[in-house]
Formats: C-alpha cells, sequence, structure tokens
C-alpha cells in the first residue's frame, strides 16, 4: 500500500487553519521557533523490523491481521509510517530474522522510500532450528569453546548482512547470564565474554560501530553478563573506540537515573545512542512516553546539551531507535504514537533556557532549576512537531490520517488476516 501525497495534502486541508492559530502562539510564546522546527523535522527516528507485528508476553501472544510477512513487507511498512510522518527515515534489521536473500531489491525498495538501515542486530538468546549448539546456558559468555565460537560467527554473519544494506553499525545484546546463584563463575564468565566481543570487534569494518546494549535482568533472574552501563562501558573501553554503550530506556532497575548515566556516557564520548520505549515495572516495551514522559524529557535535556557542548549533530552522531512491542495496540499507530512522543521531548529539551538553568546550578538554586525544566516540560510543542512533519511533506495529524486511510483493512487484504511476522 502506498501513501498519495495528493491524500496527505488533502487530509491536511482539514487541519490547517487550526494548525496555523496554534503554530502563530507558538511563534510569539518560543524563541526560535523556526530553527526549532528544522532540527525537529532533520531528527529521525529507526523503526525495529521486530515491532511491526504484534509482540507478545510469555503468557501468549495475540496475533493482528495484515502483518508484513517478509523482509521487504517490513520494509514496505517503515515506508508507509515514513510517509505518514516523515520522522522514521531508516530501520533496523534483526538476524536471522531478517536474512537478507535477495540484497539488490531490498535496497532498491528502501530507496524507493526514502529509507536508509540503521544499525543491524544479532540474535544468540534463542535457538535456531538449523543451529547445532545451544544458547541455555549462554552465548558469547558459555563455558564451551565451541558453542562461544557459534555465537561470535553469528554476530560475524549479522555484520556480513548488514554490509549487504549499508548498514554501519551491530548491536550485541545478550541474554548471558545465570538464574541461581553459585551457576556461574562471575569473572570468568566476564572474561570469556570479553573474549568473544574482541573477536567480533576485529570482524567490524572501519567504519563501523559496535553497540553494547546492557540490561539488569530477564530472561536470567539472577546475574547478567552485562547487566548495566558500568559491564557495557568496560566492555566498550577494553575494545577499543568502535565499540560504545547503548542505552534502552526499559533495562534498568526501578528508579535507576538513566538521565544522569546518558550524561556521563556522553562526556566520556561513549554514548551509541538509544533503544526507546517506556515502562512502568521492567523492560515492558511500552509505547514511548506512555507511561513516563518526565523522564524521557529529563533524557533529551542531557542529550541535547551533551550534544551541544561536544558539538554534534543531533540528527546524526548518535542512534536512535524505537525497541518497543507488545500485545493490545496496533504496531503501526503504536509506532506513530512512539515517534511523537520522542519528537515533543526533543523540542521540548530543545526550548528549555540553558543559560537561566545553569545560572541556578552555579547558584545552589533548586527551585529555579525546576522552574527552567517545568517550563519547558508543560509547554505543548505539538505544533512545533505538527509544523515540522507539514513542511516534510507529512501529515499533521499521523494517527487520524492513517485511520482514515483504512491502513490496517487495506494491508489485510493485501497480506491476509494470518499473517505472522518472521521472528515474533
Ligand atoms: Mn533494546
Amino acid at each position: 500500500m502506498q501513501v498519495k501525497k495528493s491524500l496527505i495534502s488533502e487530509h491536511n486541508d482539514l487541519d490547517i487553519a487550526e494548525h496555523q492559530r496554534r503554530y502563530e502562539w507558538a511563534l510569539t510564546h518560543i524563541a526560535h521557533c523556526d530553527s526549532i522546527v528544522e532540527k525537529v523535522a532533520a531528527f529521525q527516528i529507526t523503526i525495529p523490523s521486530w515491532a511491526l507485528g504484534t509482540g507478545g508476553t510469555r503468557f501468549g501472544r495475540f496475533a493482528g491481521a495484515g502483518e508484513p510477512r517478509t523482509l521487504l513487507e517490513k520494509i514496505d511498512d517503515v515506508g508507509l509510517l515514513h510517509a505518514i510522518s516523515r520522522s522514521s527515515g531508516s530501520i533496523s534489521l534483526h538476524f536471522p530474522w531478517d536474512s537478507v536473500d535477495d540484497a539488490p531489491a531490498v535496497r532498491t525498495r528502501a530507496i524507493s522510500l526514502g529509507l536508509q538501515f540503521d544499525a543491524v542486530n544479532s540474535n544468540t538468546f534463542q535457538d535456531q532450528p538449523s543451529q547445532p549448539l545451544s544458547y541455555k546456558f549462554g552465548s558469547l559468555s558459555h563455558v564451551d569453546k565451541a558453542v562461544r565460537n557459534q555465537a561470535v560467527e553469528h554476530n560475524i554473519e549479522t555484520i556480513r548482512q548488514g554490509e549487504l544494506v549499508g548498514s554501519k553499525a551491530l548491536t550485541l545484546w545478550l541474554s548471558d547470564g545465570s538464574c541461581f546463584p553459585g551457576q556461574i563463575n562471575f569473572r570468568r564468565s566476564f572474561e570469556r565474554t570479553l573474549e568473544s566481543m574482541k573477536q567480533i570487534y576485529r570482524a567490524l569494518p572501519a567504519d563501523w560501530n559496535m553497540y553494547i546494549e546492557y540490561k539488569a535482568f530477564e530472561p536470567n533472574m539472577y546475574s547478567t553478563t552485562v547487566g548495566d552501563w558500568g559491564y557495557s562501558h568496560m566492555f566498550a573501553s577494553k575494545l577499543g573506540k568502535q565499540a560504545l554503550t547503548l542505552v534502552d530506556l526499559g533495562h534498568h532497575l526501578p528508579s535507576t537515573n538513566i538521565e544522569q548515566i546518558v550524561a556521563i556516557l556522553m562526556m566520556e564520548g561513549k554514548l551509541a545512542g538509544f533503544h526507546f520505549n517506556d515502562s512502568k515495572y521492567g523492560d515492558d516495551d511500552l509505547t514511548v512516553g506512555s507511561i513516563n514522559p518526565y523522564q524521557l524529557f529529563l533524557v533529551f535535556c542531557e542529550l541535547v546539551r551533551g550534544m551541544d557542548e561536544q558539538k554534534m549533530n543531533h540528527a546524526q552522531d548518535l542512534g536512535w531507535m524505537i525497541d518497543a512491542s507488545h500485545n493490545v495496540k496496533d504496531p503501526l499507530e503504536d509506532l506513530l504514537q512512539s515517534v511523537e512522543a520522542i519528537q515533543i521531548a526533543y523540542a521540548q529539551a530543545l526550548i528549555v533556557d540553558s543559560q537561566a538553568l545553569f545560572q541556578a546550578q552555579e547558584a545552589n538554586d533548586p527551585v529555579a532549576a525546576q522552574e527552567v525544566l517545568q517550563a519547558a516540560f508543560r509547554t505543548d510543542v505539538r505544533p512545533i512537531v505538527a509544523e515540522a512533519r507539514r513542511r516534510a511533506g507529512g501529515a499533521l495529524r499521523p494517527i487520524s490520517l492513517f485511520r482514515s486511510m483504512n491502513v490496517r483493512a487495506n494491508l489485510i487484504a493485501e497480506r491476509g488476516s494470518i499473517t505472522r511476522s518472521t521472528g515474533l
């Protein structure tokens, strides 16, 4: 299914008068409004291939309909989202789920939809049917060198697949760890993991990065080999400058101050980027901004200040990826909501009066600091985000357009009502 530009502009015409009133308010109340619109328009968020189908929990999965069955159909779905929002111009693939069997066709389809390929993801957290050895007791950290070698080879193959489509980064997330006290030797496990990572690192092309994602718990419930930013940072530091730490918002223990982690990793030049999602309890993988938009805003405040201090390009110098998956929403509507939540948090961080905040900090004035932050957080920047989409040729109201076009019904007509995204 394609989204015609004329359809978007017709739909925008319904709302343009109200939008202009709202945007004029923003112009008169928010400093440098136009430059913020330009920054938001340039900011692109990567869609993970695994979020295009309905997710599941360990209790079950309630399949959706009309979901993409192949890699090309997954690219089509990201193309749909990008046509509507003009803000999700890249896709992140997961292997072996997204095996690139026909690279020219895959590249051509992506180019035709204005999409690029972001980081590729390896999978050593489950066994594949064709795989001789099991990851039940770990992959890169496994006590058996043959299992470690198999996991290393899979990661190298993932890099090769990524090269076929023009990716520039490998994201490594390990489920390695233990469920019970005494089950593993922590130090040996760390050393074996480092040795395996070194083999992968040596296979990394010169213009690639390796993102090391950490997670405090699950599926292993007693210890995790890359359990927090400290472990990830240690691995990344020992590997070299192409290795960086990836922060997934849902991978922390409750109440962790993620914005502080971000600030320090950026200062050290070791932040790779983000997996955005939201959560109330653990790795809930809910829609970005659905539970705790203030935390997301505070994270973006650190990102924007950190990037500005280091003269980084907001849109290009870090990886901005969604990593969410759940049971109850249409996955495409969910992704439109996540993208908008990220843009809102980014725009709010851009309007923070950094000078006033700095002065409050230097004057030990937490009252003034709170006033500065909350003045930005409580400002409705949605007209700015809508204007950014409009100027880029996207929809003023993405969900409304998606529903008015009957996208899901059309996809069901094309693909059938019983579909299953590969890998989910
Ligand atoms: Mn993640």
